[in-house]
């Protein structure tokens, strides 16, 4: 069903699960300091202590071993490496990552290193964060001191996570950190010196790493698919995805393409005209640079049909669809759509550096956590990403996020996205019954996303096994003809081509 060599992971960051704010000569990020800021954050939880994975990380990696992850994605804290944003190293914090890649070495698991993941030192953001132009190469700078430390080992590099996300909801929503309502033109520019970082940060590790570097990003995917399979429908899908309609920057290729393509998209440069700052035209020789993977962190997305007029128009969920606790809609297609549309438009291999769902997961009476939502969830969305390879899309990787409950930021702990539960008072960790399903699939490179098998294996007790309906069933539910063809088509294609 999945090429050889397929990566199988789960991810978290460091805000998120690590704790330990002061630990060892850490200093603020800017999500220390907004938790700190009344109303911010749901009933003012902070991520001080989090999942204290910062201390538990010989646990958690045993965990992660039990799950038979192949891969583990990361991200580092950079305020722990360079407390105030810029030189010199912090020795302690720095020697935490060394030690956490140590363990999941020794444990089979493959480092996937993600620089930044939205905790930028609170004492660069004073010095004006993304607005200075310098940021980058501050950027650089402790890009190069984590490359140097630990490319002896590591290999796979991920520059920057969901600019779409940060850029918006930090600098034009006030609802992440640094929680600013920045001018539209302000915006834009901190958006151009998250591109810089991005390029900056990819030269440092192409060029000092020790070991050859895998090296990608991880964009949020914001897939427009199409509400059903002809080809004016996947057509204005295509659109969709790749164009323009207001002042936002929930677009793929206002970030796509200058990364990839090395210029800004005419359509946005058109509807953004007047806003956009003044750049030296070389910032582009430093925004492109060549990757071997294109990430995308796929959740949801968007029914589209081509209207009256000839444009892509969006198709309404009918009501009642199933929402997440996020209330994101569940859509596996765009596992399908996303990764084929991205592909086509970017020619490059492309690893889901994110995808899961927030549920209302509790340890339950017999002592489990019974998220057959999650089992569901992640199979539907596994059986459209394994129809896109059959279809030639080459998919190497795949991340579920996350591998265990974290601070979900200015949500703060009510949503779980984890495989594994995780009790913030005890800090004691319940793999979750989807932990011991994604188990399974990792163990049969994707062939038990077929099987109606019960599902738990590992040590699980039996009377928690539950059967899952066929493959067919569920295909028949989502989309109708065509995709089981596909997966048996898959299994053939995916024995073969080259992995990351
Ligand atoms: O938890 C986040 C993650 O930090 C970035 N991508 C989306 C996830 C769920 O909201």
């Amino acid at each position: 069903m999945f090429r050889e060599g397929f990566v199988w992971g789960a991810g978290s960051s460091s805000y998120q699960i690590e704790g330990a704010a002061t630990q060892d000569g850490r200093l603020d990020s800017i999500w220390d300091a907004l938790c700190r800021r009344q109303g911010a954050i749901h009933n003012a939880e902070t991520g001080a202590v989090a999942c204290d994975h910062y201390n538990r990380y010989r646990e958690d990696v045993g965990l992660m071993k039990r799950i038979g992850l192949k891969a583990y994605r990361l991200s580092i804290a950079w305020p722990r490496v360079m407390p105030t944003g810029v030189g010199p190293v912090n020795e302690k914090g720095l020697g935490f990552y060394d030690r956490l890649v140590d363990t999941l070495l020794a444990s089979g698991i493959e480092p996937w290193i993600t620089l930044y993941h939205w905790d930028m030192p609170q004492m660069l953001f004073e010095r004006g964060g993304l607005l200075n132009r310098d940021f980058a190469q501050w950027f650089a700078d402790y890009s190069a001191a984590v490359v140097d430390r630990l490319s002896d080992r590591v290999t796979r590099w991920i520059t920057i996570n969901e600019p779409q996300v940060f850029i918006t909801l930090g600098y034009g929503d006030a609802k992440h950190a640094p929680a600013l309502r920045l001018s539209f033109p302000e915006q834009l520019l901190a958006a151009h010196n998250c591109l810089l970082m991005h390029g900056r940060a990819a030269q440092i590790i192409r060029t000092r790493a020790k070991k050859k570097p895998i090296i990608g990003w991880a964009p949020v995917g914001r897939v427009d698919y199409p509400i059903d399979e002809t080809p004016e429908n996947i057509d204005a899908a295509r659109t969709a995805s790749f164009s323009f309609n207001g002042k936002h920057f929930w677009s793929n290729n206002w970030f796509g393409d200058p990364a990839i393509l090395g210029h800004y998209p005419e359509e946005g440069l058109r509807h953004f005209a007047g806003d956009m700052p003044k750049f030296d035209p070389k910032d582009m020789d430093i925004i492109k640079q060549p990757l071997d993977f294109y990430g995308l962190n796929i959740y949801q997305g968007t029914q589209i049909k081509r209207g009256a007029n000839g444009q892509p128009e969006n198709v309404p969920f009918p009501p009642g669809h199933a929402l997440t606790t996020m209330r994101w809609p569940v859509a596996p297609k765009s596992l399908y759509w996303g990764p084929r549309f991205h592909h086509e438009r970017y020619k490059l291999p492309i690893v889901i550096t994110e995808n899961g769902m927030a549920g209302t997961d509790w340890v339950q009476s017999d002592g489990r956590v019974h998220d057959g939502h999650r089992i569901d969830f992640t199979r539907q969305y596994l059986l459209e990403l394994a129809r896109a390879s059959a279809d030639g899309v080459p998919v190497h990787g795949y991340f579920h996020w996350s591998i265990m409950d974290n601070f979900e930021w200015a949500e703060g702990y009510k949503e779980r996205f984890g495989l594994i539960h995780v009790d913030y008072v005890t800090q004691k960790r319940t793999l979750k019954d989807s932990a011991y399903w994604y188990a399974e699939v990792i163990r049969t490179n994707g062939d038990h996303l077929s099987d109606t098998a019960p599902y738990l294996t590992l040590d699980a007790p039996k009377e928690a096994a539950v059967v899952i309906p066929t493959r067919e069933a569920v295909l028949a539910a989502s989309n109708g003809n065509g995709h089981a063809k596909h997966l048996v088509e898959a299994k053939v294609a995916s024995r073969k081509g080259t992995t990351l």
